[in-house]
């Protein structure tokens, strides 16, 4: 094949670059932009629920929300127009009762596709569970019980784990990466030192903390209120297995722990079902499309254009700034179906495909 290869390139052929195929249906209108990475996305999905979600994508499912979101805002943003060139004293009042109808409901549907946007991203590119905690209470037992694999060291030694350990892991088709972190706490030595602060660093970037606690010692509530607050916490209970009859943890308000032994395996298969219940993948039906950051990135800042112009129409003011918050929206919006993408943005959206697809 090489030899072929090499007498065709010889005879003046050349490789196909990157994605070029599929730059090409993008070039010549068979494929939108959604759909051309969708492509990408299914040739590289991981699992067959990812799969699954990129064909729905490939077959127009998401660019049709989007256009849909699209016409619905042309279409008010040209009514609106359509009433600027009037004074605006005699602009009938059932307009504008009209237009803060016609934005509620864009709204509320751009919000729609948003969420369901999220729940195709963390399909594809799965949930970032980080486990952390104390020194000693089972992190890496937790992990390695979740894993099914011998993959981290485990001692008593309080302070074995430093380096971030990263590993991959499958729940009914929710790519999940999880990664253990060195115990939390004052550390002297420069190495633990120098762990500690990589595992703080990562709790910021994760989808879930995991925050393990030996059940004999209980949490502390400085402890937790110094997890990063946007990021969602679970407070794991481990060693259970161990002197049974410890009183009950006092814990802040509402806060349920899952209770479990790393060791013994018991309460892992909950934690499971816990992990994969926040990305309700059991709601992931015939609506739901595979989808990327940069599609999230958009759809939110064309939510903010809404917002921006539905408080505008409350305050009664100028429905010029409304038309022109309309038209950025749409113009976020029109970047997901590559309506209005940069070309830079679209040399590297085809330059991650492998070559000859
Ligand atoms: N009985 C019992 N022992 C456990 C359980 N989970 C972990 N251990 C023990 O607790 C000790 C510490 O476990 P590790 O998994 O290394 O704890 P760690 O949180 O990763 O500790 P560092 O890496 O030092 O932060 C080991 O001796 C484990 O065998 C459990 O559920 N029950
Ligand atoms: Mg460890």
């Amino acid at each position: 094949m090489d030899l072929l290869l090499a007498r065709c390139l010889e005879l003046g052929a050349r490789l196909a670059r990157p994605g070029e195929f599929t730059e090409r249906a993008y070039l010549n209108g068979k494929l939108d932009l959604v759909q051309a990475e969708a492509t990408a996305d299914l040739i590289e999905s991981s699992t067959s629920l990812a799969a699954r979600l990129a064909m729905r994508s490939l077959q127009g499912l998401f660019s049709r929300r989007i256009r849909v979101l699209v016409d619905d805002l042309v279409r008010l943003r040209t009514a609106i127009e359509a009433t600027l060139d009037f004074p605006e004293d005699i602009i009938d009042p059932q307009s504008l009762v009209r237009f803060r109808f016609e934005l509620e409901r864009l709204v509320d549907s751009a919000q729609q596709t948003l969420s369901q946007a999220r729940q195709g991203e963390r399909v594809r590119d799965g949930l970032t569970v980080v486990i952390a905690g104390r020194p000693n209470v089972g992190k890496s037992s937790l992990l390695n019980a979740l894993l099914e694999v011998d993959a981290a060291i485990v001692t008593p030694i309080p302070g074995t784990t430093r380096d971030l350990l990263r590993c991959e892991l499958q729940i009914d088709g929710l790519p999940v990466k999880l990664i253990d972190t060195a115990g939390l706490r004052e550390a002297v030595e420069p190495v633990e030192q120098e762990g500690v602060r990589r595992a703080r660093g990562q709790l910021e970037l994760a989808d879930l903390i995991l925050w393990v606690y030996d059940h004999r010692q209980g949490v502390e509530a400085a402890e937790i209120s110094g997890l990063p607050p946007n990021v969602p916490m679970t407070l794991v209970q481990n060693k259970i297995d161990l002197d049974l009859h410890v009183p009950g943890d006092i814990l802040p308000d509402g806060i349920v722990p899952l209770r479990l032994s790393a060791l013994t395996g018991l309460g892992i298969k909950e934690l499971r079902q816990h992990i994969k219940s926040r990305v309700h993948i059991e709601g992931l039906g015939e609506g739901s499309f595979v989808a990327r950051r940069r599609h999230l990135d958009a759809l939110q800042r064309g939510l903010i254009c809404l917002n921006a112009a539905r408080s505008v129409l409350e305050v009664g003011l100028g429905l010029e700034v409304i038309a022109l918050e309309l038209l950025e929206a749409q113009h976020a919006f029109g970047e997901i179906t590559g309506e209005f993408t940069p070309d830079d943005l679209l040399g590297r959206i085809f330059a991650s495909f492998c070559i000859g697809k």
